[in-house]
């Protein structure tokens, strides 16, 4: 093994571990990451020549790149995801579980030699801006250039980060492998990876293994695996939040700006709301985004609540993006973008499904086969991805890099459901507030039945939280209740079906009007109705400026409620409480049963007045 070159560090405690580290995985180099953009130039030069990136036609996308995954390595793999702490408790009903001395054993099999012809890149990085007291240095360790490469655009990553770590500096170990290592001449594949993997938390070490995959989440560490898995539980012991959740700032005409947190689960288009363009009838206002995905959160001086957004760049899905769903990530992919797993055009351009452009004649598929449109797959895979620079979105916030983070005035919590519950509703208070979140999902499918189950899916971090689902309840009951200003709460639905079975609510921009509502609520400007739900607009308190069509009878099919649905809510929530057993916290079946009063006293259908 070559020695490592010059350490542009004197942490020791670094230097120790990349030792024992490389001794373990027996790489045949180790490369030390500055984060300069010669670096990532020739890291992608390399990767050309392995054939694991394309280079795009530089009169269409300059600086932008085509990768293929292997078919097997193609999103994040949530039943290989494993949370081992010491306790099978603390990890929870939620969580995959295995005692942590038995992983580590099965760990240090898998790593023995796993980056053999290979070489180890060591990535010191920052999840949030550089010596923000909101962000946290994480090192990770891996034998891919593509996650080298993409951990660049992903955070702040290199000598800089290495630079606030300091000589004493604490740091998140992130080990990763694709778990492929090359016997002597063996020649390497353009995507490594391994049929078996494992993503692996150990909270109480807050450290992380993961092996076998390269692709996003399950490899790029200061993703899902340090940002939530790790965080949340640092964030439970230091009185903080680590939350699945997108930042947006609005800005009203006369110039008032106000920033809000929403998470929700997948599909949803969290994405296209970070980055909404206000329709019609908005003159004037401007959203402005801090983040697509993550949200660190302390309390300040003052009493409210401060969010940074932990990446420096947006790993967003591709397709169904179009400049109608999201013109901001259009204009962002044109230049200087990794894009893995679309269809490769004959001009050396990238095309998807949802594009603007009708599907070519022509196209090679994700999987690297010929494609016509009369092909009976898709040209990308659902879940190909962009990887772009932060400072490449032309709505990005001027405080999105801002070590101070933004006064979060709201926290929105969405989910797709076709029935029972309203387009806008706002909590009772801060406990409520908790309730409505951790109720928060999904229907399982496309639900043309009514009936269909939801999938719990509590403050959209069902895959992300790193301890005991319930103790990460209290803990939210507990900082909310311990702050001055805490932000409100809302939950919304943009996807409530009306009696012909299609979407009631038209979507995309209109957004902005549910939006516009929350904004004037935290500012003390709108007023609303109390219904068992919580606090509605009525028609008169939604702004219906460019959107003349939209009736009062139309709203009201999106906000009225009918009791017996809301009753059989409350009975789901029943068995889904049950689950937890004595970690529940008790506030949990308080606001259960409060809310089940609520509903008895409800008239049979609940109708929003105006
Ligand atoms: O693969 S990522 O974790 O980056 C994206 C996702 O699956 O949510
Ligand atoms: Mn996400």
């Amino acid at each position: 093994m070559a020695t490592a070159e010059t350490n542009r560090t004197n942490n020791h405690k670094l230097i120790a571990w990349v030792d024992e580290m490389a001794g373990l995985t027996k790489p045949d180099n180790i490369q030390w990451c500055d984060g300069s953009k010669e670096e990532y130039d020739r890291l992608c030069a390399e990767m050309v020549e392995a054939g694991t990136l394309r280079p795009l036609n530089p009169d269409k996308r300059p600086g932008s790149f085509l990768a293929n995954s292997d078919p097997d390595d193609v999103a994040r793999v949530e039943d290989r995801t494993f949370v081992c702490s010491k306790e099978e408790q603390d990890a929870g009903p939620t969580n995959n579980w295995t005692d942590p001395v038995e992983m580590k054993a099965t760990m240090n099999g898998l790593f023995d030699g796993s980056m053999q012809g290979r070489t180890m890149y060591v990535i010191p990085f920052s999840m949030g801006p550089l010596g923000s007291p909101i962000a946290h240095i994480g090192v990770q360790l891996t034998d891919s250039p593509y996650v080298a490469a993409s951990m660049r655009v992903m955070t702040r990553m290199g000598q800089a980060a290495l630079d606030v770590l300091g000589d004493e500096g604490e740091f998140v170990p992130c080990m990763h492998t694709v778990g492929a290592p090359l016997a002597d001449g063996e020649a390497d594949v353009p995507w490594p990876n391994n049929k078996t993997k494992y993503i692996v938390q150990y909270p109480e070490e807050r450290a992380i293994w993961s092996y076998g995959s390269g692709y996003g989440g399950n490899a790029l560490l200061g993703k899902k695996c340090f940002s939530l898995r790790i965080a949340s539980v640092m964030a439970r012991d230091e009185g903080w939040l680590a939350e699945h959740m997108l930042i947006l700032g609005l800005e009203s005409p006369a110039g008032e700006k106000t920033y809000v947190a929403a998470a929700f689960p997948s599909a949803c288009g969290k994405t296209n709301l970070a980055m909404l363009i206000p329709p019609e009838g908005f003159d004037g206002w401007k959203v402005r985004t801090v983040g697509d995905d993550i949200a660190w959160i302390k309390p300040g001086d003052d009493g409210r609540l401060y969010a940074i957004n932990p990446e420096a760049g947006y790993f967003g899905v591709v397709p169904g993006t179009s400049s109608k769903t999201n013109p901001s990530a259009m204009t962002m992919m044109e230049s200087d973008t990794i894009f893995t797993n679309v269809a490769l055009t004959d001009d050396g351009d990238v095309w998807w499904e949802g594009h603007d452009d009708d599907p070519p004649e022509h196209l090679i598929d994700w999987k690297g086969n010929d494609w016509t449109p009369d092909s009976d797959t898709p040209a990308a895979h659902p879940n190909a991805r962009f990887t772009c620079a932060t400072s490449q979105c032309p709505t990005a916030d001027p405080a999105w890099d801002d070590p101070a983070g933004v006064p979060i005035s709201a926290f929105i919590f969405g989910g797709r459901l076709s029935h029972t519950f309203p387009l806008v509703y706002q909590s009772l208070d801060w406990q409520h507030g908790v309730y409505m979140a951790a109720t928060m999902g999904s229907e399982a499918t496309a639900a043309a039945v009514n009936q269909a189950a939801i999938r719990r899916d509590p403050m959209a971090m069902l895959p992300f939280c790193g301890y005991n689902m319930a103790d990460y309840w209290s803990h939210w009951l507990k900082l909310g209740n311990a702050l001055k200003n805490p932000p409100k709460i809302f939950r919304v639905n943009w996807f409530r079906k009306d009696k012909d079975g299609g979407f009631a609510w038209p979507g995309f921009g209109q957004n902005m009007r549910v939006l516009n509502w929350i904004v004037d609520r935290v500012n003390g400007k709108e007023e609303a109705a109390e219904s068992p739900f919580g606090y509605m607009p009525t028609y008169q308190d939604i702004n219906w400026n460019g959107l003349d069509d939209f009736a009062a009878d139309t709203f009201s099919e999106i906000m009225d409620i009918d009791r017996e649905a809301g009753k059989r809510e409350v009975e789901e929530l029943k068995g889904y409480f049950e689950i937890f057993e004595n970690r529940l916290p008790a506030e949990m079946e308080v606001q259960r049963q409060a809310f089940s009063e609520r509903l008895d006293a409800a008239p049979e259908v609940w109708r929003i007045s105006g």
